[in-house]
């Protein structure tokens, strides 16, 4: 009977690969059934197609807000095959069933939040109501319904109709999928109006809807599972950042990789002139920003070569045939003698030979290429049992002012060196302390629980080249006599950036006087816990 004929059900926001899907389930012989663009377009590859409103015998109507929200469409997806009272409902009323539904949801995040600017009305207007019903509905009954969200997945679910597909969960896998798109859809909904409700994005409704990227190897340690999620609506708008890189390259990315990635795409993206980052375990250990990138590379990993050793290369220019050379080819300042061995190099280019030379300099090593990370993101961390919500630090320095507050004023080359290292020092976990000259970073303190000890790393790594340096620190200094200050300007700093706010102030002031030290307040404090 007309009524056994097999059916597929199309609805679709985002119809790319339509053609394909249509024309695959066409030569299956299933009745292709669709709404309004879903049907012109299906038409327009050529392919026969049914419209909703044949089947509902009711046109859509409330311009659109109801046009599949009826039983001849519900009762074909939700009736059970296995009851025979439920066929027998559908036969009663001449409703047919359908095996397949394919359903993807107004661009919600794309056309409402991400704009931003867009009227409420509007807004409302593009909450998708009879879609999550059918994928729901469909995803429900997918004992019987296969229900399909995901353009990727249509040739597998081709194959798998054809019977080429040796999945036994397959059904289940795309009814998991359709619950996560509806959830993650529900989700952008519901932060949207929380917005419009409480005024501005932050505190945040907190719904972010995460895929499942992939699983990891292991967390931190090998005893500790691990996986990687994105978040969707970022994802889908190619808003940048680690999670959406592309890896050209290498073995699989771990979550320390991912973590490390992380923290030096973050700071190799503060830079404007041509800059390379060095970073282990989540610390930035040499940065250098030169005209000639070449120079910039040798220089961060002569930083702390031991460090760079197994370290994350990052840089914010692309990566050309000469550069990669270098880095294929650099050998440990250390004994003149060991190639410099790196676990990433991530970039935002690469050019063809470069890619093609930086491949050949291990089978591991990994090659990302990632985008400019956007400002204003969320910043998650968790505590046990529960989250912690912040702005991510992303203030430039054009937005700092390096107030002069000893007697000695810097020199035009002194403050440049006090907003270098105030660039980097942003990115070293606290207590953190940074010694720079000439766009480069000379040493670093980082993760000391006393702003002592960080300072006396920096110095020791820094060497006979502090004389003169810039010298700065995320925090206040607590104390200024007999204390990092004073060990400071002992050393032969010639400026120190800090941000001041200290009841002790005018100590670190008058401790900078007496050594003819420059002291620089910025007002504002980098924390990194
Ligand atoms: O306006 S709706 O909430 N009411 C409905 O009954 C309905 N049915 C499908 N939105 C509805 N859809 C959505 O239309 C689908 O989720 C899909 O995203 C879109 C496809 O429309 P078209 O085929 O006209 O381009």
């Amino acid at each position: 009977s007309a009524s056994r004929s097999r059916q597929a059900l199309i609805s679709l926001s985002d119809k790319r690969d339509l053609a394909l899907l249509g024309k695959g389930l066409h030569e299956l012989g299933y009745t292709l059934v669709s709404t309004g663009g879903t049907a012109a377009a299906l038409q327009t590859s050529g392919l026969p197609v049914t419209k909703v409103e044949q089947l509902t015998c009711f046109p859509e109507m409330l311009d659109g807000r109801v046009k599949t929200l009826h039983p001849n469409i519900h009762g074909g997806i939700l009736a059970r095959r296995d009851q025979s009272h439920h066929m027998e409902a559908l036969d009663k009323r001449g409703i047919g069933t359908f095996d397949v539904v394919v359903v993807n949801l107004y661009p919600f995040y794309d056309k409402v939040t991400a704009k931003g600017n867009i009227e409420f009305e509007d807004g409302i207007e593009n909450i998708d109501i009879g879609g999550p019903a059918m994928i729901r509905a469909a995803a429900k009954n997918h004992k019987d319904v296969l229900i399909v969200v995901d353009s990727e997945d249509y040739p597998a679910l081709l194959e798998f109709l054809k019977g080429n597909l040796e999945d036994p969960h397959f059904r289940r896998k795309l009814a998991w999928k359709a619950f996560q798109h509806s959830a993650s859809y529900d989700s952008a909904v519901s932060e949207w109006l929380w917005e419009q409700t409480n005024g501005e994005k932050f505190p945040p409704s907190f719904t972010v809807p995460l895929s499942l990227k992939s699983s990891l190897r292991y967390g931190e340690n090998p005893h500790q599972k691990a996986a990687f999620y994105v978040d969707k609506r970022i994802a889908e708008v190619n808003a940048g950042g680690i999670a959406s890189a592309i890896q050209h390259h290498g073995k699989e990315m771990s979550y320390n990789n991912y973590l490390d990635a992380d923290a030096a795409w973050n700071c190799v993206s503060e830079f404007k002139n041509p800059t390379c980052v060095v970073v282990k375990h989540t610390n930035p250990c040499g940065v250098a920003s030169r005209s000639d990138i070449l120079e910039a590379y040798r220089l961060a990993v002569k930083a702390d070569p031991v460090s760079a050793f197994g370290g994350i290369v990052a840089f914010n220019v692309e990566v050309d045939e000469n550069l990669a050379r270098e880095i294929r080819e650099y050998r440990s300042p250390t004994d003149g003698e060991t190639r410099m061995f790196y676990e990433i190099v991530v970039a935002p280019k690469y050019s063809k030979k470069g890619l093609e030379v930086l491949r050949g300099k291990s089978k591991t090593l990994r090659i990302l290429e990632a985008s400019k990370n956007e400002r204003g993101k969320l910043s998650l961390r968790q505590v046990g049992g529960g989250w912690l919500a912040q702005d991510s630090d992303d203030l430039t320095p054009e937005e700092i002012q390096f107030s002069v507050v000893s007697e000695k004023k810097p020199t035009e080359s002194e403050l440049s060196d006090a907003e270098f290292a105030w660039l980097c020092v942003k990115h070293v976990k606290s207590n953190a302390i940074v010694i720079a000259k000439n766009n480069c970073m000379l040493g670093m303190g980082s993760g000391q629980p006393n702003r002592l000890e960080s300072l006396r790393i920096a110095m020791k790594k820094s060497g006979e080249e502090v004389k003169g340096a810039a010298l700065s620190s995320d925090a206040f200094f607590p104390f200024a006599w007999k204390d990092a200050v004073e060990e400071a300007c002992e050393s032969g700093v010639g400026v120190i950036a800090e941000p001041g706010g200290s009841i002790r102030d005018q100590d670190a002031v008058d401790c900078c006087n007496k050594y003819g030290v420059s002291l620089l307040f910025t007002n504002v404090r980098h924390f990194r816990h």
